[in-house]
């Protein structure tokens, strides 16, 4: 628990903006039989520095992530790995006419879960692998056609019988975003741990934006 109050060095001074998320409390973060902790794209292309769209801070990232698939492979709880998983050719990648660097390509190096990354028998969802933009864990959207399809995520997770999901990974504002609105669409308790997850920013202040957004629809941030 963090103390309510704030030492001298924590306040805000006059005149500088701290991000929204510094303001909330966060929310403990626990895992039962119910709940699964959903590892979002956590793959060499977004982690490590030499990835073709490496994500600051991402090292922080794997460690807070390794905290929370340690607790909840001690309590039992369901861990699923997400990966982004594209076609060499795909209008999601800018050489095709969208909008990101080439990333997480099948079967290559960039779209492996880091090594650094505690991978446990955990399942697998993988995203985009028809060509979608694939953002979000549950369902997969055309970036030209605008078709939309369901992966095996949710299906997966009611065969587990689970209620609550904690989201960690990578990004803030595309992924990790996606998959919590989806997941409170679908009428899942959705968690996201703050420490266990890093923003694109392609705009600065896109991953404030996006932790202040899913608070907004009912997202508890951890
Ligand atoms: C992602 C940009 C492009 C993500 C995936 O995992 O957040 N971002 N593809
Ligand atoms: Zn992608």
């Amino acid at each position: 628990m963090r103390s309510p109050l704030r030492a001298p060095e924590q306040l805000p001074r006059r005149g500088v903006r701290e991000p929204w998320s510094a303001y909330i409390d966060p929310v403990a973060v626990s895992y039962d039989e119910r709940t699964a902790l959903v590892v979002v794209d956590m793959q060499n292309d977004f982690a490590d520095p030499a990835g073709s769209l490496y994500v600051k801070e991402a090292e922080a990232v794997i460690d807070a992530a390794n905290r929370e698939i340690a607790a909840a492979r001690a309590a039992g709880a369901l861990v699923v790995y997400t990966q982004d998983w594209h076609p060499p050719d795909t209008p999601h990648f800018a050489k095709d006419g969208g909008t990101w660097p080439v990333h997480c390509v099948r079967d290559t190096w960039g779209a492996e879960l880091h090594p650094r990354l505690e991978v446990v028998d955990g399942q697998r969802t993988r995203k985009g692998v028809a060509g979608e933009d694939g953002y979000s864990a549950f369902t997969v959207e055309h970036p030209t056609t605008g078709e939309r399809h369901p992966t095996n995520l949710h299906p997966l997770l009611q065969e587990h019988g689970i209620t609550r999901i904690v989201v960690v990974g990578l990004a803030t504002d595309y992924c990790v975003r996606e998959t919590a609105i989806d997941g409170i669409s679908l009428g899942y308790e959705v968690v996201v741990v703050r420490d266990a997850v890093r923003p694109v920013d392609l705009q600065p202040g896109d991953g404030e934006r996006a932790l202040e957004e899913m608070a907004g629809i009912g997202v508890a941030v951890a």
